[in-house]
């Protein structure tokens, strides 16, 4: 039986008939999925020190308890409305914002929700073994924390395909449990949620770098006009920067540890023979994972995020910070690839929303790759991180099916070929990394040998805390 105990939320559930029975329906589905496709080993006999939303103020979303994973409460939270909001940008701009969805736009709200939704149990798919090779019960329940909370932007989508499109909603929500990370007949929407990611490198670099992709998407979905979406997803970005911080810092251990393996091995050393990873690995993981999200941006140009804009579906990140919010007479100045040189020309902005967005994710995870580079500096290492050119390792848009290096000079198929994995892993790299990861840590306050422990616990609790526990 659904309750506000077990779905804590905002939304009135106890007064909405039609949208209990439909999650009544929903929810033993979704547990079957948690079960079979969420953490490996970790469903009926421990127990994780979680953060639970129970509501929107920042006391209610920062309550943390024991629980174990499939009881986990699964909330539905709305951020508060803002008052007489108005549509901020496209052809409706100055319009009171839509409290139900237009019939002329239900297909592409669909269509967008139902692919914001895909990503969300597709990283609860690829992460689920990762448990049993965590480096620390402390990484071991921010893995966990972030499960949660992907499962939860999973009900967030669920929320508003049940309550605002019918049947078609309901079907909807039924795939979202149908399809499957990787899976070849049936897999994710999105290439990047189809990746594996079974070493805690790729968690990582997932976390810094695909969950900023989340950050980029939800920050324009909760431009929209259509309230309910903007209000879901402005909540979303509150838990999402948990799971960059989760990546930023994972990544920014395993290079202090790394940092001192090289102080150890004499710098010329090789950090792998004291069971290290060396900066090439990192960055060859970066390399992959920043490519990756950048293809999750879609297409350079885009008649798709055009509609979006003009009918108001979706902004760009912080639209009030730009001066013109119709941007129908605006170009944006292009590179293309054409006779295999870069020209630029001029398009039209609204094709090239897409680019807009991808240009201030591209700014955002700069700034993070200089935060890391400070690690390697206070070291007096002169090896530095790099984000790989736009054009490197593309699979949608205008470079895929062409080849760059990570400078994003243009190379043959055969020179790609020899190359490739001196700036992507190699299946030796992946090797070693499951070869340094094999047992997990799950003593209270030890760490990998790979891995620094973090400056400080969760909550305000010691590095030492046991964060999950098996049941007595
Ligand atoms: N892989 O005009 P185009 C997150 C398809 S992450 C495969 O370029 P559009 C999270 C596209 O569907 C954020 N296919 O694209 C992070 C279209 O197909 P059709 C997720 C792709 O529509 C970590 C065709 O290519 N949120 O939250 O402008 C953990 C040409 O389309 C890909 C969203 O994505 C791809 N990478 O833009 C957990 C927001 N890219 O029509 C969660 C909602 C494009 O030819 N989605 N295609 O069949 C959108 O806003 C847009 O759908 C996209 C694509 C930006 C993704």
């Amino acid at each position: 039986m659904i309750s506000a105990e077990k779905i804590p939320n905002n939304v009135n559930l106890s007064g909405n008939k039609r949208l209990q029975r439909a999650l009544e329906h929903w929810q033993p589905k979704y547990i079957q999925w948690w079960r079979d496709m969420g953490p490996q080993g970790f469903q009926d006999y421990h127990q994780v020190y979680v953060r639970t939303a129970i509501s929107v103020d920042p006391e209610g979303w920062a309550h943390f308890e024991y629980v174990k994973l499939p009881e986990y409460r699964w909330g539905i939270f709305l951020a508060d409305p803002v008052h007489d909001r108005r549509i901020g940008f496209g052809d409706f701009l100055g319009q009171p914002v839509w409290q139900e969805v237009p019939g002329e736009f239900r297909n592409q709200l669909r269509r967008l929700i139902v692919t914001q939704g895909d990503t969300e149990p597709a990283s609860v798919e690829q992460q689920r073994l990762l448990g049993q090779r965590c480096p620390s019960l402390y990484d071991l329940r921010n893995l966990f924390q972030v499960n949660v909370e992907e499962g939860r932007h999973l009900w967030a989508m669920v929320y508003l395909l049940h309550s605002y499109f019918g049947r078609d909603g309901r079907d909807e929500a039924e795939e979202l449990l149908e399809r499957q990370s990787g899976n070849r007949d049936k897999p994710r929407i999105l290439e990047a949620f189809n990746e594996p990611i079974d070493n805690w490198l790729d968690f990582f670099m997932f976390t810094m770098f695909t969950d900023r992709d989340g950050k980029s998407q939800l920050m324009s979905l909760s431009e929209s006009s259509l309230d309910p979406l903007s209000r879901t997803t402005r909540f979303m970005l509150t838990e999402e920067a948990h799971h960059m911080f989760v990546g930023e810092t994972g990544i920014a251990r395993i290079l202090e540890r790394t940092c001192q393996l090289m102080k150890q091995a004499g710098f010329s050393g090789d950090v792998r023979k004291l069971g290290g990873i060396d900066i090439p690995t990192i960055q060859k993981h970066l390399n992959l994972w920043f490519s990756l999200s950048l293809d999750l941006h879609g297409s350079e140009v885009s008649s798709n995020a055009a509609s979006y804009f003009a009918n108001g579906l979706k902004g760009r990140a912080k639209e009030d910070t730009f001066d013109e919010h119709v941007a129908k007479d605006s170009y944006y100045r292009m590179e293309f690839f054409e006779d295999g040189k870069p020209v630029t020309k001029e398009i039209l902005m609204r094709n090239a929303m897409n680019e807009v967005l991808r240009d201030w994710y591209v700014g955002d995870c700069a700034a993070g790759v200089v935060r890391w580079n400070r690690i390697l500096e206070q070291h007096g290492l002169s090896e530095r991180l790099r984000l790989p050119d736009r054009k490197f390792h593309r699979g949608i848009g205008m470079y895929s099916g062409f080849h760059f290096d990570p400078n994003g000079v243009p190379l043959t198929s055969e020179q790609w070929e020899q190359r490739k994995h001196d700036w992507l892993p190699s299946t030796a790299d992946a090797e070693y990394l499951l070869s340094i990861m094999a047992e997990p840590i799950y003593e209270p306050g030890k760490f990998a040998n790979y891995i620094a422990p973090p400056r400080r616990g969760i909550n305000q609790l010691p590095i030492d805390f046991q964060y999950v526990r098996t049941e007595a």
